[in-house]
C-alpha cells in the first residue's frame, strides 16, 4: 500500500469536505436572511390612508393628497401601493413581514366592503398567515369623520363576506378543474369567524388626520420593528 498516496487522498477529501460545508453554510445563511421576517407591512384597498398613516408614523406629518405609485419603506414599516394590479407584489412582501396592518377606510367601508374582504381573504391565504400565523391588525382609518363606521360593524361584515367568499372561491377553483389549490380558511361546517384562523386579528380605530388612536398603532408597530 502506498501510504503517501493515501495521505494525499485524505487531505484532498478533507479539503473537499470543508469547501462543501462552507458553500452549504453560505447558501443556508443567505436563504435564512432572505426569509427573515423584519417588517410590518401596510396593506389595503387604495384610498384607505396607508400612505397617510406611513407619513404620520415615520415623518410625523399629514399631507392631504399623496400620490401612491411607489412603495415607501422606513424603519421596518412598508407602505405598499394599493392598486389592484400591484396586489400580488404587495402580498409577496408578507414573506418578510412580522405583522400586517390592513387599512380600511372607515368612511366608505360600506361601499367597499366586498373589495376589502377579497383583499383580506388573499392575505389570510398566504403562507405567512396560514402557516406562520403572523398577526393582522385591521385599522379603521378616518375615524375623525362623523360617518366613520365602528370596528364591531367592520368585523361582522368582513366575517360575513369571507364566509361567502369561501364558497365562491371553492366553486371558481372547481370550474377551472384544479384540485391542488386550497382556498378554504377557517373551520369547515361552521360560519367563518376570525377566531378560527391561526393569525390573531385585532381591530383599531384611528385617524391619520387628527392622530386619534395613533399612539396605540405606534405601540403596535414598535413592538415588531426596532425604531433606530
Ligand atoms: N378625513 C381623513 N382623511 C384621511 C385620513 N387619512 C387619509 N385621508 C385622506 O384619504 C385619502 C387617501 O389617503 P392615502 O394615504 O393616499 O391612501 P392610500 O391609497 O391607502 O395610501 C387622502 O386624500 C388623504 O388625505 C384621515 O385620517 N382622515
Ligand atoms: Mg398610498
Amino acid at each position: 500500500m502506498d501510504f503517501s498516496n493515501l495521505g494525499v487522498a485524505a487531505i484532498a477529501t478533507t479539503i473537499v469536505a470543508i469547501i462543501v460545508t462552507v458553500v452549504f453554510f453560505a447558501f443556508w445563511k443567505a436563504r435564512v436572511a432572505a426569509e427573515k421576517r423584519t417588517n410590518v407591512v401596510l396593506l389595503g384597498v387604495s384610498g384607505g390612508g396607508k400612505t397617510a398613516l406611513f407619513l404620520r408614523l415615520r415623518k410625523n406629518t399629514f399631507i392631504s393628497t399623496v400620490p401612491s405609485l411607489e412603495e415607501n419603506c422606513e424603519g421596518g414599516l412598508i407602505d405598499c401601493p394599493g392598486h389592484h394590479s400591484l396586489n400580488q407584489a404587495a402580498l409577496a412582501k408578507l414573506k418578510q413581514a412580522k405583522a400586517v396592518i390592513f387599512v380600511v377606510d372607515a368612511v366608505t367601508f360600506a361601499e367597499n366592503a366586498s373589495e376589502a374582504a377579497n383583499y383580506l381573504y388573499d392575505i389570510l391565504l398566504t403562507e405567512s398567515c396560514r402557516a406562520n400565523g403572523i398577526p393582522v391588525y385591521i385599522v379603521l382609518n378616518k375615524s375623525d369623520n362623523l360617518n366613520a363606521v365602528k370596528s364591531s360593524y367592520v368585523k361582522r361584515r368582513l366575517e360575513k363576506d369571507i364566509n361567502s367568499l369561501r364558497t365562491t372561491r371553492a366553486k371558481n377553483i372547481d370550474d377551472i378543474s384544479s384540485d391542488s389549490v386550497d382556498t378554504f380558511i377557517g373551520e369547515e361546517g361552521k360560519d367563518f369567524s376570525f377566531s378560527q384562523i391561526k393569525s390573531s386579528i385585532a381591530f383599531l380605530e384611528v385617524s391619520a388626520r387628527t392622530e386619534s388612536g395613533l399612539d396605540k398603532l405606534k405601540e403596535v408597530v414598535d413592538q415588531y420593528v426596532a425604531t433606530e
